[in-house]
């Protein structure tokens, strides 16, 4: 197991690791937060640092010891950052999985995390026990709210996949981006109003495929006619938290290369 240390990029943070771990990689990342244990009297602010969240996710497949290309482990580690929590990432190759990974992910599949010593499958599950766990700041999406946007990433993968231009699927996709567009114009500018919720961390990472996929495969992008989906995407994108954890867009387009050409 080799260690590298980072010099940490902001002055809270504690500190930076990059680990090799058998076939796996971990990389701790700048700790942001720091726990305020309860204060003695002659003392000022106490700072504690949490231990770092354990969680398993895609590696890339085109560059060494980088993220890759999963919207699923993107908004997990999306609700991580936004709720200022310290974590090791553990760089999981899908094409080559490691038996430390099976046995604790016997279904092979990322992402996975270690919550009270048990590790968690499947990204619902797992933004559930987060805010649970961890409810500071609330994350919830109002479960009338929950579901606004869901259609777009199975509509993204049939127009992705499709070969034939007649078939509607194309048109399914607009359908759902135009009442997105329609309920932001409306509610925004997130989901849940003015702040970011859970359900714009489900749906960016997929937005981000979207936009790179379809314009890579098939030359496609999102109209001028639906601005408020357009401004809705460069919010999402733009957050700090977003850009640390977004996917390299060759890994998007080597990722969806099979649900094309296959
Ligand atoms: N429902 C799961 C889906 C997770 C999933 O499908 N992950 C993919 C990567 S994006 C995976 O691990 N696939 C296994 C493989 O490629 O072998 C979740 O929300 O976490």
């Amino acid at each position: 197991m080799s260690t590298l240390r980072i010099q940490p990029s902001t002055t809270s943070a504690i500190s930076s690791t990059i680990k090799n771990l058998h076939l796996g990689f971990s990389f701790r990342l700048p700790c942001k937060n720091y726990g305020v244990s309860k204060r003695p009297r002659n003392l000022s602010v106490m700072a504690v640092a949490t231990d770092p969240l354990e969680v398993c996710v895609k590696a890339s497949s085109t560059s060494p010891n980088r993220l890759g290309d999963c919207p699923f482990c993107q908004r997990v580690l999306l609700t991580i950052e936004e709720k200022h929590l310290p974590y090791d990432m553990k760089l999981v190759d899908l094409g080559n999985k490691p038996e430390w990974f099976l046995k604790i992910s016997p279904e092979g599949k990322v992402p996975v995390i270690k919550l009270d010593e048990k590790w968690l499958p499947d990204s619902d599950v797992i933004t559930q026990s987060l805010e649970e766990k961890y409810p500071d700041p609330p994350l919830g999406t109002p479960p009338e709210k929950a579901s606004v946007g869901s259609k777009i990433f199975s509509t993204f993968i049939g127009f992705l996949k499709s070969k034939d231009p007649s078939d509607g699927s194309q048109q399914a996709l607009l359908n759902e981006l135009n009442s997105f567009n329609d309920y932001i114009k409306e509610n925004g500018p997130f989901i849940n109003g003015g702040k970011v919720s859970a359900a714009d961390l489900s749906l960016g990472p997929k937005l981000y495929h979207l936009e790179i996929a379809l314009g890579h495969y098939k030359n496609w992008s999102v109209a001028d006619s639906l601005p408020h989906v357009k401004s809705y995407m460069k919010t999402i994108f733009s957050m700090d938290s977003f850009i640390k954890t977004r996917a390299l867009p060759d890994d998007v387009i080597v990722g969806w290369r099979p649900k094309v050409f296959g």
